[in-house]
């Protein structure tokens, strides 16, 4: 086989590069080693920032998003006694959407089969070589258990934090890894439950953090801060909204509760790996680097990747001209510390530490962000994402 752009990895970067390729003429091949049903199965991220909406838009992947998904004009902060709603258009011009990360992919899914690049899932043994030169190749095994090798001119790793290509940008580059993993995990659900606010609620409590959140007007996606040696399996549903009840807790306020779909946990940390780049291997999104959920940059920062990645391999394919791709992991990495940070922040501000030094810090910071527009603004500006 050969293309013009190997990409590894049908999540939302490397579904999302292979669009934006297309559309300016470049040839892609994506290859995927779950099948279709898992990839589209997925429950992750639901926060879309402005950028992203106007991404997706642009590259025609629009329709059901402005359809289906809820725009929101902000989020509320809480902490006992107090439910404030942050204003984003009044604080920075910009809104949010929520639109779950599993109707993404599958808007980019079913658009790449219906006449887009090729899209092969089930493969497996891939690997990665020569990519200190201008001819990169991509050895698989496809679906039917053949063996197959892709000849390209470039290869992107958008496969995701368990890839194998930042192994292979690694191995190659004196590569810097900076990681911190959080004291802390989410027990996320999705329930049948209309949501019982109209924006989402990120609340700071003695006994964890919650955060409720929504897929739509009748599915509500809630996240209780939970110690990471914790098993699902202790957890009944009832003890689920029991905790969600009593961090929420508001007078004349009260939380919805309906049957749980999905449970799970999930662990919190902070990665990011440098370069992002060796030769004709460029990483994008988790591939590279991990921010927890707090600030909901995970997916959004993948779509950031991926336009600038789609705009240096445009330059360097058509126009032969090495400035963007050259670039091209120092510019990512200063969005991708920006929104570390962010994260980080968010992270630290609104989780209980068992500390009551850090009790009274938080709350201290939280009353400043709900009383000071600048501090407001702070928040506002980064939550809605900063321009690309
Ligand atoms: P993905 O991990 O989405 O995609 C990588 C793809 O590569 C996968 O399809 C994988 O199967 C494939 N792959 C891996 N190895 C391969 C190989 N050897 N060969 C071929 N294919 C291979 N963000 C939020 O903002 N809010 C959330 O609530 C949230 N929840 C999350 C929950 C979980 C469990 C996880 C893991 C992440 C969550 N995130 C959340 C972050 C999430 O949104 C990611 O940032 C986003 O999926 C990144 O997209 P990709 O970089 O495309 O990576
Ligand atoms: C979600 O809807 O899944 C979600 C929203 C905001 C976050 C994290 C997750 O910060």
């Amino acid at each position: 086989m050969r293309t013009q752009m190997g990409i590894i990895g049908a999540g939302p970067a490397g579904l999302l590069l292979s669009r934006l390729l297309a559309l300016q003429g470049i040839d892609s091949v994506v290859l995927e080693n779950r099948s279709r049903e898992y990839v589209e199965a997925r429950i992750r991220a639901g926060i879309l920032e402005q950028n992203t909406v106007d991404v997706l838009t642009g590259a025609g992947m629009g329709d059901r998003l402005h359809r289906e998904g809820l725009e929101h004009r902000g989020v509320y902060l809480q902490y006992p006694g107090v439910r404030h709603q942050l204003d984003f258009p009044a604080l920075c011009g910009r809104r949010v959407w929520v639109y779950g990360q599993t109707e993404v992919v599958k808007d980019l899914v079913a658009a790449q089969l219906a006449g887009g690049p090729p899209l092969l899932f089930d493969v497996s043994d891939v690997a990665v070589e020569d990519v200190d030169t201008d001819s990169p190749r991509v050895r698989f095994t496809d679906a039917d258990g053949a063996a197959r090798v892709l000849e390209c001119d470039v290869v992107a790793g958008t496969d995701g934090f368990h890839g194998p290509s930042r192994a292979v940008v690694a191995e190659g580059t004196g590569q810097q890894l900076w990681e911190r993993t959080y004291p802390y995990a989410w027990l996320g659900i999705l329930a049948d439950a209309a949501p019982a606010t109209d924006e989402l609620i990120y609340a700071w409590h003695p006994d964890g953090f919650a955060l409720h959140s929504m897929r739509s007007p009748s599915v509500s996606r809630l996240y209780l801060q939970v110690d990471p040696s914790e098993r699902i399996e202790d957890w009944s549903d009832d003890r689920i909204w029991e905790g969600l009840a009593t961090r929420f807790a508001l007078d004349g306020w009260e939380l919805s509760t309906g049957t749980v779909t999905e449970k799970s946990i999930l662990p919190m940390r902070s990665f990011v790996s440098a370069p992002m780049r060796r030769g004709r291997l460029f990483l994008a999104g988790d591939a590279a680097h991990i921010v927890p959920p707090t600030g909901a940059k995970g997916l959004n920062l993948a779509v950031a990747d991926v336009v600038l990645l789609s705009r240096a391999v445009v330059r360097l394919l058509q126009d032969k001209e090495t400035d963007l791709a050259d670039a091209y992991s120092d510019t990512a990495l200063r969005r991708v510390w920006r929104a570390t940070h962010f994260s980080w922040w968010m992270t630290s501000m609104l989780h209980t530490t068992g500390d009551p030094f850090d009790a009274q810090l938080q709350l201290s910071q939280l009353r400043r962000v709900c009383s000071s527009e600048a501090a407001a603004r702070e928040l506002a500006e980064n939550y809605t994402g900063l321009p690309l």
